[in-house]
Protein backbone atom coordinates (compact mmCIF):
# COMPACT_ATOMS: atom_id res chain seq x y z
CA UNK A 1 0.00 0.00 0.00
CA UNK A 2 1.06 3.40 -0.70
CA UNK A 3 0.65 6.65 0.84
CA UNK A 4 -0.41 8.88 -2.41
CA UNK A 5 -4.27 8.66 -1.59
CA UNK A 6 -5.33 11.86 -0.88
CA UNK A 7 -7.79 10.88 1.10
CA UNK A 8 -6.31 8.21 2.90
CA UNK A 9 -3.50 7.63 5.18
CA UNK A 10 -1.56 4.41 5.50
CA UNK A 11 -0.05 3.88 8.61
CA UNK A 12 1.77 0.10 8.97
CA UNK A 13 -0.94 -1.04 6.12
CA UNK A 14 -3.91 0.27 8.11
CA UNK A 15 -5.66 3.07 6.39
CA UNK A 16 -7.05 6.21 8.22
CA UNK A 17 -8.23 9.58 7.26
CA UNK A 18 -5.92 11.65 6.09
CA UNK A 19 -7.21 15.04 6.76
CA UNK A 20 -7.05 14.06 10.41
CA UNK A 21 -3.98 11.36 10.34
CA UNK A 22 -0.93 12.78 12.38
CA UNK A 23 2.10 10.31 12.15
CA UNK A 24 3.53 11.56 16.16
CA UNK A 25 -0.15 10.65 17.39
CA UNK A 26 0.20 7.05 15.41
CA UNK A 27 3.80 6.73 16.32
CA UNK A 28 2.60 6.90 20.30
CA UNK A 29 -0.17 4.42 20.29
CA UNK A 30 1.77 1.53 21.06
CA UNK A 31 3.58 2.65 24.22
CA UNK A 32 0.39 4.53 25.09
CA UNK A 33 0.17 4.18 29.29
CA UNK A 34 -3.24 2.32 29.68
CA UNK A 35 -4.79 2.30 33.19
CA UNK A 36 -6.53 -0.84 34.70
CA UNK A 37 -10.00 1.07 34.61
CA UNK A 38 -9.87 2.27 30.81
CA UNK A 39 -12.63 0.99 28.46
CA UNK A 40 -11.91 1.02 24.60
CA UNK A 41 -15.10 1.07 22.18
CA UNK A 42 -13.26 -0.75 19.03
CA UNK A 43 -15.99 -1.16 15.99
CA UNK A 44 -14.89 -0.78 12.37
CA UNK A 45 -16.68 2.32 10.72
CA UNK A 46 -20.57 2.03 10.58
CA UNK A 47 -21.13 -0.11 13.23
CA UNK A 48 -22.64 2.00 16.19
CA UNK A 49 -19.48 3.68 17.39
CA UNK A 50 -21.14 6.59 18.22
CA UNK A 51 -23.79 4.90 19.77
CA UNK A 52 -21.99 2.78 21.92
CA UNK A 53 -20.09 6.17 22.48
CA UNK A 54 -23.31 7.51 23.96
CA UNK A 55 -24.51 4.56 25.96
CA UNK A 56 -21.45 4.32 27.91
CA UNK A 57 -21.57 8.39 28.19
CA UNK A 58 -24.71 7.86 29.86
CA UNK A 59 -23.77 5.08 32.25
CA UNK A 60 -21.02 6.68 33.55
CA UNK A 61 -21.53 10.25 33.74
CA UNK A 62 -24.98 11.72 35.81
CA UNK A 63 -24.08 15.36 34.24
CA UNK A 64 -24.72 13.57 30.60
CA UNK A 65 -27.39 11.16 31.86
CA UNK A 66 -29.63 14.44 33.45
CA UNK A 67 -28.21 16.91 30.38
CA UNK A 68 -26.20 19.66 33.15
CA UNK A 69 -23.26 18.91 31.35
CA UNK A 70 -22.47 20.51 27.85
CA UNK A 71 -19.76 17.75 26.44
CA UNK A 72 -19.46 15.74 22.76
CA UNK A 73 -19.97 12.01 23.36
CA UNK A 74 -16.63 12.38 20.97
CA UNK A 75 -15.67 14.20 23.58
CA UNK A 76 -16.22 11.60 26.39
CA UNK A 77 -14.27 9.02 24.13
CA UNK A 78 -12.29 10.69 21.98
CA UNK A 79 -10.72 8.23 19.09
CA UNK A 80 -6.97 6.93 20.05
CA UNK A 81 -5.41 7.49 16.49
CA UNK A 82 -7.42 11.09 15.87
CA UNK A 83 -6.58 13.41 18.63
CA UNK A 84 -8.55 16.30 17.32
CA UNK A 85 -9.04 17.78 19.97
CA UNK A 86 -5.55 17.90 21.22
CA UNK A 87 -6.29 15.88 24.23
CA UNK A 88 -3.59 15.39 26.77
CA UNK A 89 -4.91 11.99 27.73
CA UNK A 90 -2.80 11.57 30.85
CA UNK A 91 -4.73 14.34 32.66
CA UNK A 92 -7.81 12.96 32.00
CA UNK A 93 -9.67 11.58 35.16
CA UNK A 94 -10.48 7.80 35.56
CA UNK A 95 -12.33 6.26 34.07
CA UNK A 96 -11.75 6.72 30.85
CA UNK A 97 -13.05 5.93 28.04
CA UNK A 98 -11.53 5.69 24.21
CA UNK A 99 -12.94 4.77 20.77
CA UNK A 100 -10.79 3.53 17.98
CA UNK A 101 -10.99 1.48 14.39
CA UNK A 102 -8.01 0.71 14.79
CA UNK A 103 -7.08 -3.21 14.22
CA UNK A 104 -5.96 -5.81 16.96
CA UNK A 105 -2.21 -5.40 15.87
CA UNK A 106 -2.50 -1.48 16.42
CA UNK A 107 -3.76 -0.65 19.22
CA UNK A 108 -1.80 -0.14 22.93
CA UNK A 109 -0.05 -2.85 23.73
CA UNK A 110 -1.01 -2.32 27.50
CA UNK A 111 -4.59 -3.16 26.55
CA UNK A 112 -3.27 -6.88 26.28
CA UNK A 113 -2.47 -6.77 30.52
CA UNK A 114 -6.31 -8.25 30.16
CA UNK A 115 -7.36 -5.36 32.94
CA UNK A 116 -8.69 -2.62 30.93
CA UNK A 117 -11.58 -3.61 28.79
CA UNK A 118 -12.38 -3.58 25.14
CA UNK A 119 -16.20 -3.51 23.63
CA UNK A 120 -15.77 -4.50 20.03
CA UNK A 121 -19.35 -3.41 18.38
CA UNK A 122 -19.83 -5.50 15.16
CA UNK A 123 -22.71 -5.07 12.72
CA UNK A 124 -23.63 -7.09 9.75
CA UNK A 125 -21.48 -6.29 6.53
CA UNK A 126 -24.52 -5.23 4.24
CA UNK A 127 -25.38 -2.63 6.21
CA UNK A 128 -22.37 -1.37 7.00
CA UNK A 129 -21.56 -1.30 2.92
CA UNK A 130 -24.53 1.03 2.64
CA UNK A 131 -24.32 3.11 5.62
CA UNK A 132 -20.43 3.83 4.65
CA UNK A 133 -21.37 4.74 1.05
CA UNK A 134 -23.58 7.29 1.95
CA UNK A 135 -21.19 8.39 4.43
CA UNK A 136 -18.41 9.04 2.01
CA UNK A 137 -20.41 10.66 -0.61
CA UNK A 138 -21.40 13.19 2.14
CA UNK A 139 -18.44 13.47 3.95
CA UNK A 140 -15.96 16.33 1.77
CA UNK A 141 -12.88 14.64 3.31
CA UNK A 142 -13.83 11.21 2.10
CA UNK A 143 -13.49 9.99 -1.41
CA UNK A 144 -17.23 9.81 -2.63
CA UNK A 145 -17.88 6.74 -5.26
CA UNK A 146 -20.08 7.50 -8.34
CA UNK A 147 -22.54 4.31 -7.38
CA UNK A 148 -22.77 1.46 -5.30
CA UNK A 149 -20.93 -1.07 -7.64
CA UNK A 150 -18.04 1.37 -7.60
CA UNK A 151 -17.75 1.42 -3.64
CA UNK A 152 -18.39 -2.31 -3.18
CA UNK A 153 -15.10 -3.16 -5.25
CA UNK A 154 -13.36 -0.03 -2.75
CA UNK A 155 -14.93 -1.81 0.32
CA UNK A 156 -13.95 -5.52 -0.58
CA UNK A 157 -10.73 -4.77 -1.73
CA UNK A 158 -10.08 -3.09 1.48
CA UNK A 159 -9.44 0.48 -0.12
CA UNK A 160 -11.69 2.17 2.72
CA UNK A 161 -11.14 3.47 6.22
CA UNK A 162 -10.25 0.35 8.64
CA UNK A 163 -9.32 -1.80 5.33
CA UNK A 164 -11.20 -4.80 5.46
CA UNK A 165 -13.83 -5.63 6.99
CA UNK A 166 -13.57 -9.16 7.13
CA UNK A 167 -9.24 -8.67 8.33
CA UNK A 168 -10.84 -6.65 10.65
CA UNK A 169 -13.77 -8.89 12.73
CA UNK A 170 -11.43 -11.92 12.56
CA UNK A 171 -8.41 -10.09 13.82
CA UNK A 172 -9.99 -9.12 16.49
CA UNK A 173 -12.05 -12.19 17.08
CA UNK A 174 -8.89 -14.58 16.97
CA UNK A 175 -7.25 -12.57 19.12
CA UNK A 176 -9.76 -12.15 21.72
CA UNK A 177 -7.61 -14.13 24.12
CA UNK A 178 -5.29 -11.51 24.30
CA UNK A 179 -7.61 -9.10 25.36
CA UNK A 180 -10.13 -8.44 28.11
CA UNK A 181 -13.25 -8.24 25.41
CA UNK A 182 -16.64 -8.33 24.83
CA UNK A 183 -18.26 -8.58 21.60
CA UNK A 184 -22.08 -6.81 20.88
CA UNK A 185 -23.75 -7.06 18.28
CA UNK A 186 -25.54 -3.80 16.68
CA UNK A 187 -28.24 -5.80 15.81
CA UNK A 188 -28.91 -7.26 19.06
CA UNK A 189 -28.50 -3.31 19.94
CA UNK A 190 -31.16 -2.16 18.34
CA UNK A 191 -33.43 -5.53 18.96
CA UNK A 192 -33.58 -4.87 22.83
CA UNK A 193 -31.60 -1.85 23.87
CA UNK A 194 -32.77 -2.61 27.39
CA UNK A 195 -30.99 -5.60 27.95
CA UNK A 196 -27.92 -4.43 25.66
CA UNK A 197 -27.43 -1.69 28.37
CA UNK A 198 -27.65 -4.13 30.89
CA UNK A 199 -25.38 -6.68 29.32
CA UNK A 200 -22.62 -3.93 29.16
CA UNK A 201 -23.39 -2.44 33.04
CA UNK A 202 -22.50 -6.61 33.94
CA UNK A 203 -19.44 -5.86 31.71
CA UNK A 204 -18.05 -3.05 33.17
CA UNK A 205 -19.41 -3.70 37.10
CA UNK A 206 -21.18 -0.99 36.99
CA UNK A 207 -25.03 -0.86 38.24
CA UNK A 208 -27.34 1.28 37.53
CA UNK A 209 -30.99 2.12 39.66
CA UNK A 210 -34.19 1.21 37.24
CA UNK A 211 -34.73 5.09 37.08
CA UNK A 212 -31.38 5.75 35.61
CA UNK A 213 -31.67 2.73 33.31
CA UNK A 214 -34.55 3.36 31.67
CA UNK A 215 -32.68 7.28 31.32
CA UNK A 216 -30.23 5.43 29.57
CA UNK A 217 -32.04 3.56 27.03
CA UNK A 218 -34.63 6.82 26.44
CA UNK A 219 -31.58 9.11 25.60
CA UNK A 220 -30.13 5.99 23.32
CA UNK A 221 -33.25 5.90 21.42
CA UNK A 222 -32.20 6.48 17.44
CA UNK A 223 -34.60 9.40 17.16
CA UNK A 224 -33.64 11.00 20.74
CA UNK A 225 -30.13 10.40 19.72
CA UNK A 226 -31.03 12.45 16.30
CA UNK A 227 -32.65 15.22 18.06
CA UNK A 228 -29.58 15.70 20.68
CA UNK A 229 -26.76 18.06 19.36
CA UNK A 230 -24.28 16.06 22.03
CA UNK A 231 -24.37 12.71 20.28
CA UNK A 232 -25.43 13.39 16.11
CA UNK A 233 -22.54 15.12 14.99
CA UNK A 234 -24.50 16.82 11.85
CA UNK A 235 -23.97 19.96 12.64
CA UNK A 236 -20.10 20.04 13.69
CA UNK A 237 -19.73 17.77 10.71
CA UNK A 238 -21.27 20.33 8.54
CA UNK A 239 -19.59 23.46 10.09
CA UNK A 240 -16.04 21.70 10.97
CA UNK A 241 -15.60 18.77 8.75
CA UNK A 242 -17.27 20.26 5.80
CA UNK A 243 -20.03 18.02 3.52
CA UNK A 244 -21.02 17.36 0.14
CA UNK A 245 -25.05 17.66 0.74
CA UNK A 246 -27.55 18.93 3.05
CA UNK A 247 -29.51 15.93 2.39
CA UNK A 248 -26.49 13.35 4.25
CA UNK A 249 -27.22 12.80 8.34
CA UNK A 250 -24.42 11.21 10.55
CA UNK A 251 -27.23 9.29 12.05
CA UNK A 252 -28.88 7.99 8.40
CA UNK A 253 -31.16 5.28 9.04
CA UNK A 254 -30.13 3.67 11.99
CA UNK A 255 -31.96 0.42 11.12
CA UNK A 256 -31.67 -3.60 10.11
CA UNK A 257 -31.64 -4.51 6.94
CA UNK A 258 -31.60 -1.31 4.54
CA UNK A 259 -29.02 -3.02 2.61
CA UNK A 260 -32.53 -4.76 1.17
CA UNK A 261 -33.40 -0.99 -0.14
CA UNK A 262 -29.56 -0.88 -2.24
CA UNK A 263 -28.10 -4.19 -3.32
CA UNK A 264 -29.30 -5.50 -6.81
CA UNK A 265 -29.81 -8.96 -6.65
CA UNK A 266 -26.30 -9.61 -8.52
CA UNK A 267 -24.19 -7.64 -5.87
CA UNK A 268 -26.16 -9.42 -3.04
CA UNK A 269 -25.51 -12.77 -4.65
CA UNK A 270 -21.47 -11.45 -4.94
CA UNK A 271 -21.59 -10.36 -1.38
CA UNK A 272 -23.25 -13.71 -0.30
CA UNK A 273 -20.18 -15.80 -1.90
CA UNK A 274 -17.55 -13.29 -0.46
CA UNK A 275 -18.99 -13.35 2.68
CA UNK A 276 -19.06 -17.19 2.78
CA UNK A 277 -15.57 -17.84 1.73
CA UNK A 278 -14.11 -15.63 4.34
CA UNK A 279 -16.12 -15.76 6.82
CA UNK A 280 -16.56 -19.56 7.10
CA UNK A 281 -16.55 -21.82 10.29
CA UNK A 282 -16.36 -17.82 11.92
CA UNK A 283 -18.73 -18.39 15.34
CA UNK A 284 -20.47 -15.22 15.79
CA UNK A 285 -23.98 -14.55 14.24
CA UNK A 286 -24.97 -11.81 12.11
CA UNK A 287 -28.40 -10.59 11.86
CA UNK A 288 -29.53 -9.17 8.21
CA UNK A 289 -32.79 -8.42 8.89
CA UNK A 290 -35.24 -6.97 11.30
CA UNK A 291 -37.47 -9.41 11.64
CA UNK A 292 -34.71 -12.63 12.33
CA UNK A 293 -34.51 -14.12 15.35
S1 LIG B 1 -18.51 6.11 12.29
O1 LIG B 1 -18.50 7.32 11.44
O2 LIG B 1 -17.75 5.03 11.66
O3 LIG B 1 -18.04 6.34 13.62
O4 LIG B 1 -20.05 5.68 12.30
P1 LIG B 1 -20.75 4.78 13.41
O5 LIG B 1 -21.14 5.65 14.54
O6 LIG B 1 -19.93 3.57 13.69
O7 LIG B 1 -22.04 4.24 12.65
C1 LIG B 1 -23.03 5.07 12.14
C2 LIG B 1 -24.27 4.21 11.99
O8 LIG B 1 -24.82 3.94 13.29
C3 LIG B 1 -26.19 4.36 13.29
N1 LIG B 1 -26.63 4.76 14.64
C4 LIG B 1 -27.64 4.18 15.29
N2 LIG B 1 -28.41 3.12 14.96
C5 LIG B 1 -29.39 2.79 15.85
N3 LIG B 1 -29.63 3.44 17.00
C6 LIG B 1 -28.88 4.51 17.37
N4 LIG B 1 -29.14 5.15 18.50
C7 LIG B 1 -27.81 4.90 16.48
N5 LIG B 1 -26.88 5.89 16.52
C8 LIG B 1 -26.17 5.78 15.38
C9 LIG B 1 -26.19 5.52 12.32
O9 LIG B 1 -27.49 5.88 11.95
C10 LIG B 1 -25.36 4.92 11.17
O10 LIG B 1 -26.03 3.89 10.46
P2 LIG B 1 -26.92 4.17 9.16
O11 LIG B 1 -27.28 2.80 8.65
O12 LIG B 1 -26.10 4.93 8.19
O13 LIG B 1 -28.13 4.92 9.62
Amino acid sequence: MDNKNSYLYNFKGHYLQRQFAKIEILEAIEDFEIRDDDVFIITYPKSGTFWTQQILSLIYFEGHRNRTENITTALRAPFVEYNNHNVDHSKRPSPRFFTSHLQYNLVPKGLKNQKAKVLYVYRNPKDILVSFFYFTNWLAILKPSDTLDHFMEKFLDGKVEANCWFDHIRGWYERRNDFNIMFMCYEDMKKDLRSSVLKICKFLAKSLSEEDLDSVVRQAEFQNMKCDPLANYKNIIKYKVGIRNDEGNFLRKGTIGDWKHHLTVAQNERFDRIFKRNMRDFPLKFIWDINEE
